[in-house]
């Protein structure tokens, strides 16, 4: 199993060599690994298919913004692989403050594809009611918290919800999710500080994809690793292949069942690319070299692990394409059905901030459906989103 200790990670484990640290998959055909793994191979199959329709969801929704019919994207395509490992080990009852890169964590858990494109259109269907940037899921009925724009804000929730848990006696984990760049913010010291003076039962997952926008990882922080924060606060700092399924549900299991018994917070370095822009607002053309780019795609995560699977004889190549197709259909007929559905009732923007709308509320709410006929304005501004 992983090494959880609180001393500081081996000499070796430098961020240029990401696959100094727990590995399972071959990285590449030459490597003789032997894996071992104890996920149930009905598991393995659904972490394909979820890898593959959050790859679907990221081309359609990529496509959709480019052909000016979504305002923004947040893609996630090369970090697919530590999504459904680290969701893998998740109960149902546990809580999760995601970051906006995560999507499939999502989808492991159930969240709709419906659901997802809705939030992205802002439509009547979307559970945040249109309030919230595209790709800024809020999915309850998973136990996904609102995603912030905000970096780190999630941190101190995460800690927050962690510590009730714990106080009230149950058993229940809190796992949060930030990229790299949101080491640096106020909120993870304060998360970090608290859980570990706390013990609370929380999991600091670090999406460590190099780069912060436009900010690579070397302008960010002079500790040699991530995971060398979390000496500073008392707890296990564990650097694990990002890129690898199998590797991160091993971590992730063990940190999940620690913070279950007692045993206090874990923090994980994922060492992962973001192969695409930041959004659909960036070009890391003009920031990132390209042969570290295609580095790195030749390490992605769901071609690594299908070439492991189909070895093992764990997938078929019918299997793959089976799951290739129905995803891409799938994710189509969302995106169509959602385009079609309008915007929030004009009335809604008043709602689910008092029990009872207050009169002074209710007197504007009034005000303005009659001001604007009852209907919402179509929106004429190119849907262009400038960030
Ligand atoms: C507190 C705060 N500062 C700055 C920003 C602007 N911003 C949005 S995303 C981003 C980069 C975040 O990088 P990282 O945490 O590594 O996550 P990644 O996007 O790589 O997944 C920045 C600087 C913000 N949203 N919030
Ligand atoms: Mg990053």
């Amino acid at each position: 199993m992983a090494e959880t200790s609180t001393a500081r990670p081996a000499r070796a484990d430098r961020q240029d060599e990401p696959f100094d640290v727990v590995t399972v998959l071959p990285r590449s055909a030459d490597d003789a690994r032997p894996v071992r793994t104890d996920i149930p191979k009905a598991d393995l199959l659904r972490m394909h298919r979820v890898m593959t329709l959050t790859r679907a969801l990221d081309t359609r929704g990529m496509l959709y913004q480019r052909q000016g019919r979504l305002g923004f994207y947040l893609p996630c395509s090369g970090e697919e692989g530590h999504q459904v490992g680290a969701a893998w080990a998740l109960a149902k009852g546990d809580w999760l403050f995601p970051s906006y890169r995560v999507a499939g964590v999502a989808l492991w858990r159930g969240a709709t594809l419906d659901k997802a494109v809705a939030n992205c259109f802002g439509n009547a269907e979307d559970n945040a009611k249109g309030r919230q940037m595209p790709v800024h899921y809020s999915f309850a009925e998973v136990n996904w918290l609102s995603i912030s724009s905000p970096l780190g804000t999630q941190i101190v929730q995460a800690v927050g919800a962690a510590r009730a848990m714990q106080i009230r006696g149950e058993k229940n984990v809190a796992v949060t999710w930030f990229g790299d760049g949101s080491t640096s913010t106020n909120d993870f010291h304060t998360g970090m500080n608290f859980a570990g003076v706390w013990k609370a039962p929380c999991i600091f997952f670090c999406q460590n994809n190099q780069w912060a926008i436009s900010t690579p990882l070397s302008q960010q922080c002079a500790a040699e690793t991530l995971a060398d924060k979390a000496v500073g606060y008392g707890m296990p700092g564990v650097r694990v292949d990002g890129n690898d399924a199998l590797a991160v549900a091993e971590v992730m299991k063990e940190a999940v069942d620690r913070a279950r018994a007692g045993g206090g917070p874990t923090f994980v370095e994922a060492l992962t690319y973001r192969m695409g822009p930041h959004s659909s607002s960036d070009d890391p053309t003009r920031y990132r070299p390209s042969d570290e780019v295609e580095e790195w795609r030749r390490r992605d995560p769901i071609e690594r692990f299908r070439a492991w699977a189909l070895g093992a004889g764990v997938l078929t190549a019918d299997a793959v394409k089976k799951d290739e197709e129905e995803c891409a259909a799938l994710v189509s007929e969302a995106f169509k059905r959602q385009e079609s559905v309008g915007k929030p009732p004009l009335e809604s923007l008043f709602e689910d901030v008092y029990g009872e709308m207050p009169e002074h509320l209710r007197e504007q709410r009034d005000f303005l459906v009659a001001l604007e006929g009852g209907k919402v304005r179509e929106d004429t501004s190119g849907a262009a989103f400038p960030l």
